[in-house]
């Protein structure tokens, strides 16, 4: 086990107060919190969603890792584009989205940047960026799922046009 991993058991091992191996989105909401990170329980649900690779609901570590390495690719898209000030403009935004292989047209941009800006100010903080990434990557995850001859374009009927919604709703 390296340094990295030993910090993260441990981080993970104190989650799980419970000690039953896996957490659950009400006890990640809270361990975000503790490290100022106020992110909505439907995103925490999402963030679970995305690496429950065993469908069972929660976390376990091995799932908990991949998620971590997410969240870093994002945080550091974060740094690397905030200069101190601790926020995010919607230029920033876009310029982040871009290096993390997102390149979204005018209007879908500024929706997804309009529903995630929590206090319409324009300003991006890292945990509303971390929710639009969220969304971003699962939606990317359930656009592939359906674009099986990877062409970039979908049909889909009504019911799974549901699917879809109702699988992004965050
Ligand atoms: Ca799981």
């Amino acid at each position: 086990m390296d340094d990295r991993t030993a910090i993260l058991r441990e981080w993970f091992d104190r989650v799980d107060s419970g000690r039953t191996g896996s957490i659950t989105a009400p006890q990640l909401k809270r361990a975000l919190a503790v490290g100022n990170l106020n992110i909505a329980v439907t995103v925490v649900e999402q963030m679970i969603r995305m690496y429950d690779f065993d469908r069972n609901g929660t976390m376990s570590f091995e799932e908990f890792v991949a998620l971590n390495n997410f969240l870093l690719k994002v945080q550091h898209a974060f740094s690397d584009l905030e200069r101190g000030q601790g926020y995010l403009s919607s230029h920033d935004v876009s310029e982040a989205l871009v290096k993390m292989g997102f390149s979204l047209d005018t209007p879908s941009f500024y929706s997804l940047c309009e529903s995630f800006d929590q206090k319409k100010n324009g300003r991006l903080r890292l945990d509303d960026f971390i929710s639009l990434c969220i969304f971003v990557q699962s939606a990317r995850n359930l656009f592939d799922s359906f674009d099986t001859a990877k062409q970039g374009r979908v049909a889909l009927d009504f019911n799974q046009f549901v699917y879809c919604t109702a699988n992004c709703r965050i």
